[in-house]
C-alpha cells in the first residue's frame, strides 16, 4: 500500500491532475465526504487528508509515504529526513511583507524604528529581518494576519500573496517580497528504499506533469 498525504483545498486541487498523469483517480470528493481516508482507482494507492501543516509530520514519521506541501511549510516547521525529489510547481504565491497603504515602510525602516510584525510564519520572518538588520517584535498568528495592521495589534504582516486580492480588500499593500513559494513532493526515506518501484513511478509521472513555467 501507498499512502499520500494531501491537505484539503489548493493542495488536494492541484494534486488531481498529476495524480490522473500517474494513472491515479480519487474516488471520493473530499467537500462532500467526512473522510480522512480516501480511495483511489488504484488499490494500492490511498490518500489521506490532514492539515497543510501536518503534511510534513506525517511523511517523515512513515505515517504516509509521501506527501505535498507547501515550501512555507518546509522551512517554517522543518524538512529534516525527507526526500524532496519534485519542485511540483502547484500552489505558487510568493511570501511578502505587506502594511496598510497609509503606513510609511521605507520611512520606518530607514529611521531604523523597531516594528511590530504579525505572522504565522514567525521563523522565516526573524530570518529575513534579520538579513536587512531591521529590528522587530514578532507577533504569532494562526489566522488572518490581515487583520492585525488594520486593528493595531501590528504595523506589518508577513504572508503568503498569490493575487493580491486579499490584500487589496483590506488596504494593505506588498511592501517586499521575501521569496516565491511552490508546493513540493516530499518522500519518506525508509519508504523508497522499501516500496522503490511504485514509489519511483509516481514521482516519474508527477515530474511529466508538471506544470511549465
Ligand atoms: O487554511 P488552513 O488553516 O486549513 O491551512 P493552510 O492555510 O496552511 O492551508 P491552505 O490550503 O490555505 O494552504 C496550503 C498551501 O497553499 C500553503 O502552505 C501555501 O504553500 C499554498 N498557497 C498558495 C497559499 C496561497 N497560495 C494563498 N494565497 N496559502 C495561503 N494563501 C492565502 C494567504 O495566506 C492569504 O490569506 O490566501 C490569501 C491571499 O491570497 P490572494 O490570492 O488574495 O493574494
Ligand atoms: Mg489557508
Amino acid at each position: 500500500m501507498i499512502t499520500l498525504a494531501l491537505s484539503k483545498g489548493r493542495i488536494f486541487e492541484e494534486t488531481m491532475p498529476l495524480l490522473a498523469a500517474a494513472g491515479i483517480e480519487v474516488t471520493e470528493d473530499p467537500e462532500k465526504s467526512r473522510k480522512l481516508i480516501l480511495d483511489t482507482t488504484r488499490p494500492d494507492v490511498r490518500v489521506v487528508l490532514v492539515r497543510a501543516s501536518d503534511v510534513p509530520t506525517y511523511v517523515q514519521y512513515g505515517g504516509a509515504d509521501l506527501g505535498v506541501t507547501g515550501l512555507d511549510v518546509l522551512l517554517e516547521n522543518g524538512n529534516q529526513g525527507m526526500y524532496q525529489p519534485l519542485d511540483l510547481r502547484i500552489a505558487a504565491c510568493r511570501l511578502s511583507v505587506a502594511v496598510r497603504n497609509d503606513y510609511d515602510y521605507a520611512s520606518a525602516v530607514k529611521q531604523g524604528s523597531r516594528l511590530r510584525v504579525a505572522t504565522k510564519y514567525v521563523g522565516l520572518s526573524r530570518d529575513f529581518f534579520a538579513s536587512k538588520g531591521v529590528h522587530v517584535d514578532l507577533i504569532k498568528l494562526y489566522g488572518s494576519m490581515e487583520l492585525a495592521p488594520l486593528t493595531g495589534l501590528a504595523d506589518a504582516i508577513v504572508d503568503l500573496v498569490s493575487t493580491g486580492n486579499t490584500l487589496k480588500a483590506n488596504h494593505l499593500v506588498e511592501v517586499e517580497r521575501i521569496m516565491d513559494i511552490s508546493a513540493r513532493l516530499v518522500v519518506n526515506q525508509a519508504a523508497l528504499k522499501l516500496k522503490r518501484e511504485p514509489i519511483r513511478r509516481i514521482i516519474d509521472a508527477f515530474a511529466s506533469a508538471i506544470p511549465s513555467v
